[in-house]
């Protein structure tokens, strides 16, 4: 049997020897495990005579208090070691700057619209959707405008193949009016609040004029719904619009086959040179068009114009656009340029700023 003090010191050196947390383990295990050397020898303890056993029974003890002592000495200075090795390993330079990356940007058309919608959505308007292709009863003849109407050679329209339940020609439409028309013969009986903003498509390609565009139309039909109620709303968007509590608004007599009266609506601005100030001055800018439906419309979706009237609007979503955000071109719209969007265009988040509130 080894002597005690010679076990402890080999146990001792052993324990100095391991470098890892798992050596050290390993290392316990073979000194105090159920097969290991101290525990060996303590086994054989019973074999000694008991003044013998006494002596080295105690001496052992003392071996093993000794390693113990040891082990968990060594096992805190190696956690510390390994905790400061992952600490090197890990280092992050919080200081490094943001890795930069693209994000998308919303193009001005999707943006006004989304304006326009909110707008008249607190008004309680609801938004409706249609077809790009028209039936010609849809797009002309429910707008009392009848086969032979000069309004239609305006309108430039784009024909598709194809006929319709009419029996005429298909069209891609030329205004949103055709959602509308829909959405008063779908309901049963009103009131009606709908906008339908969306695409819209005529022959004619210059440098004010797309072959598409968008257009938002709106249109209330009620018993009692009269050209004040019509005035009210388009002030009040108007300057909601444009961000200008006391913006000067005018409606101009004008003429559309669909509504009688018509009116245009111009909102107040000062032209001086190549500068548009919206809000001040003398000078006129024409935005929107609009009036009481005609009760041939009414009539045409099946609702009695003897029990009900009412008003409807349009604008050119392109030109407010223009107007609002000061873009020069309305060719630039559609030429998907990413500079040009990264300009015009409008972050996903609104970016908080104390200005625009946070
Ligand atoms: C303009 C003028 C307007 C309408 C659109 C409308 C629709 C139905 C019935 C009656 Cl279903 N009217 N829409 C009325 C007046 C004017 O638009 O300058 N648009 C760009």
């Amino acid at each position: 049997m080894d002597e005690p003090e010679e076990l402890k010191r080999s146990l001792l050196a052993e324990v100095d020897g391991a470098n890892t947390l798992d050596d050290l383990e390993q290392v316990r295990v073979s000194a105090l495990g159920k097969k290991g050397r101290l525990t060996q020898q303590m086994k054989q303890l019973g074999q000694l005579d008991p003044e013998e056993r006494k002596r080295v029974g105690q001496a052992l003890n003392e071996v093993k208090d000794a390693v113990q002592q040891a082990i968990e000495t060594r096992k805190a200075s190696l956690a510390e070691a390994e905790m400061q090795a992952r600490l090197e390993r890990e280092r992050v330079d919080v200081t490094l700057p943001a890795r930069p990356f693209d994000m998308g940007r919303i193009h001005p058309i999707s943006r006004t619209i989304e304006e326009m919608i909110q707008i008249f959505g607190a008004m309680g308007f609801r938004v409706a959707e249609g077809p790009h292709v028209e039936d010609d009863f849809h797009n002309f003849t429910a707008l009392n405008i009848p086969p032979e109407h000069p309004a239609r050679q305006e309108h430039d329209t784009f024909y598709v193949e194809g006929t319709g339940d009419d029996g005429h020609r298909k069209v891609l439409r030329t205004h949103t009016s055709p959602v509308q028309i829909r959405a008063m013969r779908q309901l049963e009986e009103p009131p009606i609040r709908v906008i339908a903003p969306g695409r819209t498509f005529r022959s004619d390609d210059d440098a004010t004029h797309s072959p598409m565009f968008h257009q938002i139309e709106g249109l209330v039909v009620d018993r009692t719904t009269h050209m004040g109620h019509l005035k009210g709303t388009l002030i009040e968007f108007c300057r909601a619009f444009f961000g200008v509590d006391d913006l000067p608004v005018q409606f101009r007599p004008s003429y559309f086959p669909f509504t009688e009266p018509s009116a245009e609506v111009d909102i107040g601005c000062s032209k001086q040179g190549n500068e548009l100030k919206i809000g001040k001055g003398g000078d006129w800018l024409e935005i929107l068009g609009c009036g009481m439906i005609h009760p041939k419309v009414l009539e045409n979706c099946g609702i009695d114009s003897s029990q009900y009237q009412g008003y409807a609007f349009g604008m050119g979503v392109e030109r407010a656009a223009m107007l609002k955000y000061g873009i020069p071109d309305l060719r630039t719209f559609y030429e998907s340029d990413l500079r040009w969007l990264r300009h015009y265009g409008f972050l996903p988040i609104e970016t908080p700023s104390p200005v625009k509130g946070l």
